[in-house]
């Protein structure tokens, strides 16, 4: 048994084996194995942002089975994607590579006023897949945020019962301009609200130095928010003071370069690790299995 992993779960300890082992599970696999970080491939944005935008940079990755078979020679620990995407490999990779079923999903075909998932499959279709767990998105900030965390409620419940822990999106939107999304208030405000709704794994937007709300400016006097790493640990301490596990999502694709300090700053601040698409699949198998290893490597340095 992993220490690292075993400190980690420590944290879960009111939870039923079949959640721990679920979480045991995701946090044991591949080449981040063991270390305590986490290294996860989404491919949700075909559905969120429509397939052109998101495959056409690399056409492979229309074809569904081209992405488990990415992350796994890449080495993540697990592959998230919509009920389409898993049905259509499930039979080939479960028990191979923890699948992550994402229960929710949005499209960019309506407006923004008031952004709301829909739910899009269920708990059950998570346990006939042969999945780790679930993932569901919430819009904090959204007008439809109350019906959203009452879903969530219900959904993690259910997911509990049958040993699936959740990994929650805490994407805030709506309500706010395109920059509070990603403000270091905002950010760590939507860590700790997906937190309190139980959520077991926490995904947020790597934060921005901004502080949005003008009732939070006061209290970020006495916290260091300058470098990426340093607002990177306030999300974590935001997040039961690092008894969650937090990942940082890798945003629209971008040089290897900048991939990478990002990545360091990440590590280098007490993050679990990275949950990264666009920048991972919009690449050659290759090159993406090669960028992937590398932020591997640096979360590997820092564990
Ligand atoms: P990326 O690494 O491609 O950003 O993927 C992470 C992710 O959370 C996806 O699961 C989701 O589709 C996407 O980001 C949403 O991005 P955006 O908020 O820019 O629409």
């Amino acid at each position: 048994m992993s220490e690292a992993v075993e400190r980690i779960l420590a944290n879960y300890a009111g939870e039923n084996p079949g959640v721990v082992g679920n979480l045991r599970r995701l946090l044991n696999h591949g080449r981040l194995g063991g270390t305590g970080k986490v290294v996860i491939l989404p491919v949700d944005q075909g559905f969120e942002h429509g397939p052109a935008r998101s495959f056409a940079p690399n056409p492979a990755g229309f074809d569904p089975g081209y992405h488990p078979r990415l992350a796994l020679d890449a080495g993540c620990n697990g592959y998230a994607a919509p009920l389409g995407f898993i049905e259509a490999i499930a039979r080939d990779y479960a028990g191979e590579l923890p699948l992550i079923l994402k229960v929710n999903n949005s499209d960019s075909l309506g407006g923004p006023e008031a952004p709301c998932s829909a739910l899009t499959s269920a708990v059950d279709d998570a346990l006939r897949l042969g999945c780790a767990a679930i993932g569901y998105t919430i819009y904090p900030g959204s007008g439809l945020r109350n019906q959203m965390y009452q879903d969530l409620r219900d959904l993690i419940r259910r997911a509990r019962e049958v040993g699936l822990p959740t990994i929650v999106w805490s994407y805030p939107r709506g309500g706010m301009t395109a920059q509070g999304e990603t403000a270091i208030d905002v950010v760590a405000y939507a860590a700790q609200i997906a937190c309190q709704l139980g959520a077991h794994v926490v995904k947020v937007k790597p934060p921005s130095e901004l502080i949005f709300q003008d009732a939070a400016r006061r209290s970020y006097e006495g916290i260091p928010i300058s470098t990426l790493a340093d607002r990177i640990r306030h999300v974590v301490q935001s997040s039961f003071n690092g008894r969650r596990i937090v990942i940082f999502s890798g945003g629209a694709a971008k040089g290897t370069e900048a991939v990478i300090e990002e990545i360091r700053e990440i590590a280098k601040g007490g993050g679990y690790g990275s949950i990264v698409g666009r920048n991972a699949f919009q690449r050659s198998h290759d090159e993406a299995v090669e960028l992937l290893q590398q932020i591997m490597d640096i979360y590997a340095a820092e564990a």
